[in-house]
């Protein structure tokens, strides 16, 4: 095994486009040496001519690069780099991907293995939080059986509507909302079958389902050490199809007190179940009660939100925790100061979502006080057909939310980027919506919003 308790040396930056450039920029103030390992189509991201090697991993599909195992972990080879960081999609929740990073002498940066796939499977995931003391729809308790009478029983206990998820899945994969006990078998055969075919595992469960929630999350990092904290939550409600498209944080209406006594059975959870690094608690939130759904053990795409309301930055705290350091930031350091929002900036058509891949013409940021642009794209860069359609995040910061909200509005008017489609002006309407501006908004609002 590698030393611990000492900063990198080297790391393997297993990602792409902004998230790369990001962690980029933390190696940097660090003073960690980066390789980028990209694919044929990504020479010319930005991140690749910064870092202070690249390799080329494979061609342009993910699976043959981003998603390629023996190639990320030859590149850490040749290059004597310590550790790997996954970023977020691609392998960042893979666990076996982690172990094999580990099996192979590196620091995978991120949870332990076990931690990753307790996490994936949404049943463990759920059993496990219950036992750490934090709140979870009623449901189930485990998966369902094949008898359809205990099952018509469990789904009378919770009252209808119930919702059947795959255990396997996540993030909106493998769900069914079941409105009577009448369709409820059906249901049970269907989410089934759908999550053999996507997963390879038949397990489902059920839970009550909630109609009108808001996506609440609690951000938390810890070390190796014991030693856990909170930085508070991110409201990401306003999202069309599972993606989301504006997160902010504090969460409107969510007071300090609330947020201390959530934030605090995360962090105690975290410390329970032995958890290192950076990961998200996934709430719904409903008439005041938050109701645990999901973990994400990765570093999240809106993780700067959190990062301005508490000029602390993730990237570098989740480096140090993987190097074995421990926490230099208590609890009570943790002040939340103001308000912030983020716009994630799509390469899609305004009007169908669908991808707009392509030259960028030209690019000019906007700027001034409370802006920040965490994006990859330059003048005459080529956005490739083959990834996300994510070019960048605009956030903004203010001291209050009114003030974020201007900035926001005035950054949206300043930005160009030119020679693609992009959701810039999906985000202007959005920002002037009457009842966004109020804050709250459940997670359907955007989706009936579009579908007027
Ligand atoms: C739910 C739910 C209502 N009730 N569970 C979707 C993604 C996955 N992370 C969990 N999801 C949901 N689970 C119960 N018991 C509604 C959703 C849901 C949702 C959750 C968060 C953000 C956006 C969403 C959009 C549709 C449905």
């Amino acid at each position: 095994m590698p030393e611990k308790q000492k900063m990198f040396e080297k790391i393997v930056i297993a990602n792409r486009g902004e998230i790369a450039l990001r962690i980029l920029r933390a190696c940097k103030e660090l003073g960690i040496k980066t390789v980028a390992v990209h694919s044929s189509a990504d020479t010319d991201l930005k991140h690749v001519r910064l870092a202070d090697e690249s390799v080329c991993i494979g061609p342009p599909a993910s699976a043959q690069s981003y998603l390629n195992v023996p190639a990320i972990i030859s590149a850490a080879e040749v290059t004597d780099a310590i550790a790997i960081h996954p970023g977020y999609g691609f392998l960042s929740e893979n666990a076996d991907f982690a172990e094999r990073v580990e099996q192979s002498g590196f620091i995978f940066i991120g949870p332990r293995p076990e931690t990753i796939r307790t996490m994936g499977d949404k049943i463990s995931a759920i059993n496990t939080m219950k036992r750490a003391g934090i709140p979870c729809v009623p449901g189930s308790d485990g998966p369902l059986s094949d008898n359809g009478h205990l099952n018509q029983e469990i789904g009378r206990k919770i009252g209808y509507p119930v919702i059947i998820k795959a255990s396997g899945g996540g993030g909106g994969r493998g769900m069914r909302v079941v409105h009577s006990e009448a369709s409820l078998s059906n249901a049970i055969s269907i989410t089934r079958a759908e999550a053999t075919a996507a997963f390879g595992d038949d397990t489902v469960y059920m839970e009550k389902f909630l109609e009108t929630p808001r996506h609440i999350e609690f951000q938390i990092l810890a070390d190796e050490h014991g030693n856990a904290i909170h930085l508070g939550e991110r409201d990401c409600s306003m999202q069309r199809r599972h993606q989301k498209v504006i997160e902010e944080a504090p969460a409107p209406g969510i007071s300090q007190e609330i947020r201390d006594r959530m934030g605090k059975l995360c962090a105690n959870a975290c410390i329970e179940i032995g958890y290192r690094g950076v990961g998200t608690f996934e709430f719904l939130y409903e008439d005041g009660e938050f109701y645990f759904i999901e973990m994400n053990t990765r570093l999240q795409v809106e993780h700067p939100v959190s990062e301005l309301i508490t000029g602390i930055d993730l990237v570098q705290e989740q480096l140090r925790a993987a190097a074995g350091l421990a926490l230099t930031i208590k609890q009570e350091d943790i002040i939340f100061n103001g308000h912030a929002i983020e716009c994630r900036l799509n390469a899609e058509d305004p009007e169908n979502f669908t991808p707009s891949p392509g030259t960028i013409k030209s690019f000019h940021a906007p700027g001034g006080p409370g802006v920040r642009v965490d994006s990859h794209i330059y003048d005459g860069y080529v956005v490739p057909p083959y990834y996300d359609s994510m070019i960048g995040k605009l956030i903004t910061y203010g001291s209050n939310r009114e003030s974020a909200m201007a900035r926001m509005r005035m950054a949206l008017d300043e930005i160009i980027i030119d020679g693609i489609s992009t959701n810039i002006s999906l985000h202007q309407r959005l920002t002037r919506d009457s009842a966004f501006k109020m804050g709250g908004t459940d997670i359907h609002y955007l989706e009936k919003k579009l579908g007027l």
